[in-house]
């Protein structure tokens, strides 16, 4: 890990989030050790270190990312991965879900590309901008303070657009992101008799190796499509031991069979080198046992299971009512209100307002 000394001046919004997030207490349980000029009531030691501070774009320091940096994100995540408990990532596509998803207890949220093309009407064929997921994928982070993994697809584009788009999500503070070896724009996987088109395995090499040179601590997850493309599993096992010998951190590998039999005959055969996320949307009965079991999987995806949760929930909700001509016949099968002050935290608003409003 790189170590960083370097001088902060303690001004506006940050004099408010640094007492809270770096108090003397949060300091001490960790290794990390404080060098600020702030002042006279200064609470750190001074001529001390601290780690990964992200000064280069001050509009980036907001509190998920402050937050992110103390808990060590990356050391959470492969510290489970090396007990052989893989973590389980629920999709989300708002910071609404993301929230629901941290309640139910999942330690990672997946912010989907397939979902927030969902959330806006539309394919997931790269119609939704880099931007928009970036925009939404921060929303989560800043709503949760959860583990997000985020889904760049192809990373809009060459290294280039991928370099920099790294740097834009680890600003935002997630603790991952997985770009996938397919062309853009890309053809979602899990259609019947999609075009899938993927780039030389050089290309993406260059891509992951341009990821892992401007990330700071955040993963960077390779993915293959080849069992999606039907390039078979000696393909697959080949891209993926060259993206694991990049120095990706772990490897999506992605199947769209309607078995979990592709993907269990290529764990058998995997090396190891890096843990595997396993997508099992079409195989459902693959989980958290028979990730553990393998003892390679570090990551499950649960890849859309918000979206097409609520896309059912609400389906039946507007049905009753329509049918009914009121809403009585739902009431009790639906959120409270309450419920949705609670996850609007109406009560911070309500203690705010006590406080300050004069
Ligand atoms: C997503 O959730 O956007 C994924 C998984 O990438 S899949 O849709 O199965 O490709
Ligand atoms: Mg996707």
């Amino acid at each position: 890990r790189r170590r960083h000394t370097r001088y902060i001046s303690v001004t506006g919004v940050q004099t408010c989030a640094l007492p809270i997030l770096l108090t003397p207490e949060t300091i001490a349980a960790s290794d990390l050790t404080i060098t600020m000029g702030c002042g006279e009531n200064c609470p750190y030691v001074p001529g001390a270190t601290y780690r990964d501070w992200p000064l280069e774009d001050p509009k980036g320091q907001d509190d998920a990312t402050v937050r992110r940096i103390v808990a060590d994100i990356d050391g959470r995540v492969r510290a489970l991965i090396a007990e052989h408990r893989p973590i389980e990532a629920m999709a989300c596509h708002s910071p609404l879900s993301a929230k629901l998803a941290v309640e139910a207890g999942f330690e990672a949220l997946w912010a989907s590309g397939f979902e927030l093309s969902a959330l806006y009407g539309l394919g997931d064929v790269g119609l939704v901008s880099a931007s928009e997921h970036l925009e939404m994928t921060r929303r989560m982070v800043e709503r949760t303070g959860g583990l997000v993994i985020a889904d760049l697809d192809t990373g809009a584009g060459n290294a280039v657009n991928l370099a920099y788009g790294v740097e834009a999500y680890e600003r935002a503070g997630c603790a991952a992101i997985v770009v996938e070896d397919k062309d853009f724009p890309k053809m979602t996987s899990l259609i019947e008799g999609g075009r899938q088109e993927l780039i030389t395995t050089a290309e993406y090499v260059g891509k992951i190796e341009a990821a892992l040179s401007v990330r700071k601590s955040m993963l960077i997850c390779a993915r293959t499509e080849a069992f999606v493309a039907g390039l078979g599993e000696d393909e697959a096992l080949r891209r993926g031991e060259a993206y694991a010998e990049a120095g990706a951190d772990l490897l999506l590998v992605h199947s769209k069979a309607k078995t979990s039999a592709e993907i269990e005959g290529f764990i058998a055969r995997w090396s190891g080198r890096c843990p595997l996320m396993i997508v099992p949307t079409n195989f459902p009965e693959f989980g958290r046992a028979a990730a553990a079991a393998s003892g390679k999987v570090g990551v499950v995806i649960w890849a859309n299971h918000a979206v097409r949760s609520a896309v059912q929930g609400m389906r039946e909700a507007f049905a009753a009512i329509r049918a009914a001509g009121s809403a009585a016949p739902v009431e009790s099968r639906i959120a409270s209100t309450k419920d949705i002050f609670d996850l609007q935290e109406m009560e911070r608003v309500e203690a705010l307002e006590t406080h300050y409003l004069r």
